[in-house]
């Protein structure tokens, strides 16, 4: 991987989003992290959170200790209540690993919401 400006990395699609060199609907932001509407929606609500600093997966970002889990934590609820789906629930999911179906290797959760979401999850 290269390394650009501090925290982020330059072939990656989410720190470009981060960087807004490339487009995508900005639903919500921190000073720390960012939600964007998923190009894919699998529900209703479909949002996704990362932290702006690059970290692959939700293990290097607890890894990282810092609080930044927290507030990716803190800025899904906010998208969940901003989205009108909080009150009927919602499902945070962090696919970690090829394996689970990450396919982006810049952690981010899926907030999805606004239908029945049926478990166990496919
Ligand atoms: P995954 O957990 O890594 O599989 O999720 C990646 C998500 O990123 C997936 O739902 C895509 O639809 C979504 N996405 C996006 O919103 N914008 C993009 O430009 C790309 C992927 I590439």
């Amino acid at each position: 991987m290269t390394l650009g400006r501090v925290g982020q990395v330059s072939d990656c699609l989410f720190c470009k989003i981060v960087a807004k060199e490339i487009p995508a609907e900005i639903v919500y932001e921190t000073g720390r992290t960012l939600a964007f509407r998923d190009i894919n929606p699998q529900a209703p609500t479909h949002a996704l959170v990362i932290p702006k600093e690059h970290h692959a997966d939700a293990a290097a970002l607890a890894a990282a200790d810092d609080g930044l889990a927290d507030e990716v934590l803190k800025t899904a609820h906010a998208v969940a209540v901003q989205e009108g789906v909080a009150d009927g629930g919602y499902r945070v999911v962090f696919n970690t690993g090829a394996g689970a179906g990450q396919t982006v290797f810049h952690v981010h959760a899926h907030i999805l919401g606004g239908r029945a979401l049926t478990w166990p999850p496919g």
